[in-house]
């Protein structure tokens, strides 16, 4: 699948041998090497368009254990996949060739709460909606949000700085992981943990393994800082006549509804069509061009109901906002949130492939490329369509189509790319490069930038066997 779609050689790696497995067998118990068919899960990505060949999957349970495993895999040259919750869209988080898979999974746990900082520390494997249910029993809340939660892991959302739904309210993960903790190539422990927000002591480390995407080291252990949740949250789903219309909603919403907004996103109707189709979803208001989710999070109902009404009676009177629902009721509430959550899995459902786009742009061309897209790719796709969070000028464009084909392929890439860089956009605003982008870093980064990023890949991973084949350009 993978070399007939992308044309790669395997890189000059060790090949797994009798001794391996009984030297991963003595780090770790039996029962955590798994091989066989007990990898098939781990072999392929959540877009089943990756799959790889890997016959073991080392579940560690300690920073020990993985250092050892890495320590091991660096003086036998094999190379390594990390993985969390296999969750990622960019091809990054599963084997391309015969990879020892390091799954993160049995390393979930959660190990300190401060509640008068709101600053807690826990193992990389953890889960990120288990992470979020611990931290409200403390009247706490995760600062990052998104329609993975329910199997990603908050080092997989480390590894690759995920955005997500609410981004707009509490900055990138740069912003709030305070430490990480992390095993380098070599096996190295490097703990740049800190339960502090503030910490100027020399270069900040733990960035570098904030969005590399398991190409630098294993993140571990880290510590993030958790905003207190907020009492009154409030959820409107907006019906507009207009892409512009989205645009100057948004304009609005911001300068009406100012620090209790706390998510701003944006579909289309072709999107929203998909996710209510294929999961038997229903729309709260009729059918628009364009639709917004707009949520407001403070820390009183009255006054926060008073705001979003006066926003929504100003934008329906300027005739912005045509029709809209606004609700505080949690049901209610979850099935609006549902059917955006619910986009990208109908979207991969409902043809047999699609191809997906996750771009920054700015917000006065936000929209134009999925027409252009559209008529470019003509009748090679079933359809395309945009969506995403408008709030941090971040497009998810889609092309689905009955199978993957070369034809489509080319069709769509490097155009993309091409579009986004001439609007000095960026290629990947959350997901990341993984497999699939590597060779379209060019478009976002400058040659210096590359040979930068390059030289500190050899730094800290001289032999290269940190998930190779992904991040940088071969
Ligand atoms: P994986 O997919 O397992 O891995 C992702 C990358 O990180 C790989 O390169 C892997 O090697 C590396 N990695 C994983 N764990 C570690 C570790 N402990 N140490 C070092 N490297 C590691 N992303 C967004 O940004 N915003 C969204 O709104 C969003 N929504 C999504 C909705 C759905 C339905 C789905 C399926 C995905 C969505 N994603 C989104 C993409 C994905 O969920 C994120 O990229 C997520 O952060 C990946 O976490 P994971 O644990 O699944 O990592
Ligand atoms: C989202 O925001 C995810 O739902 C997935 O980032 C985006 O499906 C996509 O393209
Ligand atoms: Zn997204």
């Amino acid at each position: 699948l993978t070399k007939d779609r992308y044309p790669i050689q395997r890189g000059q790696y060790a090949e797994l041998s009798d001794k391996d497995y009984a030297q991963f067998e003595s780090i770790l118990d039996k029962n955590r090497v798994l091989t066989g068919s007990d990898t098939q899960g781990h072999n392929i990505d959540w877009l089943r368009s990756v799959r790889g060949y890997s016959n073991v999957v080392l579940k560690p349970k300690t920073t020990e254990e993985v250092s050892e495993i890495l320590k091991y895999c660096n003086s036998r040259k094999l190379a390594v996949c990390p993985q969390g919750g296999n969750t990622g869209l960019v091809g990054g988080s599963v084997p391309v060739f015969d990879e020892v898979v390091i799954s993160l999974n049995s390393m979930n746990k959660i190990e300190y709460i401060d509640e008068y900082s709101g600053i807690v520390t826990c193992q990389a494997g953890a889960i990120l909606e288990n992470l979020e249910s611990k931290v409200q029993e403390k009247g706490l809340c995760v600062p990052l949000d998104l329609g993975a939660k329910g199997s990603c892991h908050i080092g997989g959302n480390v590894s690759t700085n995920a955005g997500g739904l609410r981004l707009i309210r509490y900055g990138n993960l740069h912003g709030s992981v305070t430490g990480v903790e992390a095993v380098t190539a070599t096996g190295q422990i490097m703990n740049l943990m800190s339960n502090f927000k503030k910490d100027n002591t020399g270069y900040h480390l733990k960035h570098l393994f904030i969005g590399s995407e398991g190409s630098l080291g294993i993140i571990t252990r880290l510590s993030i800082q958790c905003p207190t949740a907020s009492k009154a949250v409030n959820v409107s789903f907006l019906g507009l006549n207009s892409y512009d219309d989205v645009m100057n909603t948004f304009l609005m919403a911001k300068k009406e509804l100012g620090e209790i907004l706390s998510s701003v996103e944006m579909i289309d109707e072709v999107s929203l069509n998909c996710s209510n189709k294929v999961f038997n979803g229903q729309s709260p208001i009729d059918v628009f061009p364009f639709y917004m989710l707009i949520e407001t999070s403070g820390s009183n109902q009255a006054h926060d109901e008073e705001k979003l009404n006066e926003f929504l009676r100003k934008a329906m009177e300027s005739s912005l906002v045509i029709d809209g629902v606004t609700t505080n009721e949690p049901g209610k509430m979850r099935n609006i949130w549902l059917m955006r959550e619910r986009i990208a899995d109908s979207l991969i459902n409902i043809e047999g492939y699609c191809f997906k786009y996750d771009i920054s742009l700015p917000l006065t061309h936000f929209y134009e490329i999925v027409p252009a897209t559209k008529e470019r790719v003509g009748d090679l796709a079933s359809f395309v369509c945009g969506y995403g969070h408008i709030g941090d000028s971040n497009l998810h464009l889609n092309v689905a189509c009955k199978n993957f084909n070369q034809e489509i392929y080319k069709a769509i890439e490097p155009f993309v790319f091409e579009y986004t860089s001439k609007l000095k956009g960026s290629i990947s605003a959350e997901h990341g490069i993984g497999f699939h982008k590597t060779k379209y870093l060019k478009y976002s980064k400058t040659p210096e930038a590359i040979a930068f990023m390059k030289q500190i890949k050899e730094l800290m991973d001289p032999n290269g066997i940190l998930n190779p084949y992904k991040v940088l350009p071969l």
